[in-house]
């Protein structure tokens, strides 16, 4: 094992470090079109736009904005009449945009395309009498905006496997599923398999609703956490995607840890360590990933490789009001 780091002057004399890049990381066509729409709106409206919730789930995005005139609020009574807003990527509910209507405010709605896929697939189940049964995580804004997209009583959440088991629906009740887009592809399959074991009438989507990019960056930390002594994670602590990340790598048998910023890196995690294995979140920005290598690069002489797993090539398309 290296004994601690002292000083950055030590990098030349310790053993390289190789660094694992997995590809794809970071943004995603939704993080890219949402941070676009605020940065559009302000140039529009000018300043300031208000974003009702983090645009997307990352302090230096929002600070970034922030700096060009965004306010962050949490709730549309934190924003003056007649002030433009944007909704966030994670999607609103219906009572969102109608109170925006009531008080006559602009809005912008950035809701990920492919969150409001789900919110369509969902008003669509309640047309055809079923009650849907969500699978998501408890009070994530995702979560709040898709259930918010149909009357109370009609969706009921499961979180893991044991709560399909505790459903108090009969077997012939009318049943459709849905997903969060940002959940771990292995526990939603098995969440899936159990609803269709117990209610084989029940009705889903043709894959789960989980993203392009949710399942694509998982896809990658597999293919690098094996190979990695330590895996680390840039993004923030409310990042679904994110977090699920880490667990991936985790599940792996890697070490692994979710960070914000370079400088929430300890040295001593560097010990004994020859390996690690990089990713980012949806939300968090190529610059921060620069950060983190420079970071390492203080203490380690580092060997840089990109692990490409896949190629993304998505893009989605801007609200029309932006495009002149
Ligand atoms: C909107 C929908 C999905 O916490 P979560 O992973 O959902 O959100 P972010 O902001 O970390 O990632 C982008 C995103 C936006 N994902
Ligand atoms: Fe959309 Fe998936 Fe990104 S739902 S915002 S493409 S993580």
């Amino acid at each position: 094992m290296n004994a601690p780091l002292q000083s950055p002057s030590d990098a030349q004399t310790r053993p390289a470090l190789t660094l694992l890049i997995a590809a794809p990381r970071g943004f995603c066509a939704g993080v890219d079109r949402a941070i676009e729409i605020v940065e559009r709106a302000i140039e529009r409206y000018g300043a300031p736009v208000y974003v009702r919730h983090e645009i997307v789930h990352n302090r230096y995005v929002v600070e970034g904005l922030e700096a060009k005139g965004a306010i962050f609020v949490e709730e549309l009574d934190e924003v003056p009449d007649g002030a433009p807003v944007v909704f966030s990527a994670h999607g609103v509910p219906k009572s969102v945009p109608a109170e925006a209507e009531r008080r006559e405010l602009d809005y912008l709605d950035a809701t990920c395309p492919l969150v409001s896929k789900v919110h369509r697939q969902a008003e669509r189940q309640i047309e055809k009498g079923r009650h849907i049964i969500f699978v998501g995580h408890a009070g994530h804004p995702e979560v709040i905006g898709t259930m918010g997209q149909v009357a109370k009583g009609e969706m009921t959440l499961v979180e893991t496997v044991e709560d399909v088991a505790n459903l108090p629906f009969d077997e012939g009740t009318p049943l459709g599923f849905l997903t969060q887009t940002t959940l771990s592809v292995d526990d939603t399959a098995e969440i899936i398999a159990a609803l269709e074991q117990r209610f084989p009438q029940i009705v889903g989507p043709k894959a789960e609703d989980i993203c392009y990019a949710t399942s694509n960056r998982q896809a990658a930390v597999k293919q690098i956490a094996p190979e990695a002594d330590l895996v680390l994670v840039i993004g923030a602590p409310n990042s679904s995607n994110s977090l699920r990340l880490v667990e991936v790598a985790q599940r792996c048998g890697t070490d692994a840890r979710l960070i914000q910023r370079g400088r929430e890196i300890d040295p001593t995690w560097l010990e004994g360590v020859e390996t690690i294995g990089l990713t980012a979140g949806a939300s968090a920005p190529e610059a921060l990933v620069r950060e983190v290598v420079d970071m390492l690069a203080k203490w380690r002489t580092i060997e840089e490789r990109t692990i490409v797993s896949t190629v993304e090539k998505m893009v989605f398309k801007l609200p029309r009001q932006l495009v002149d």
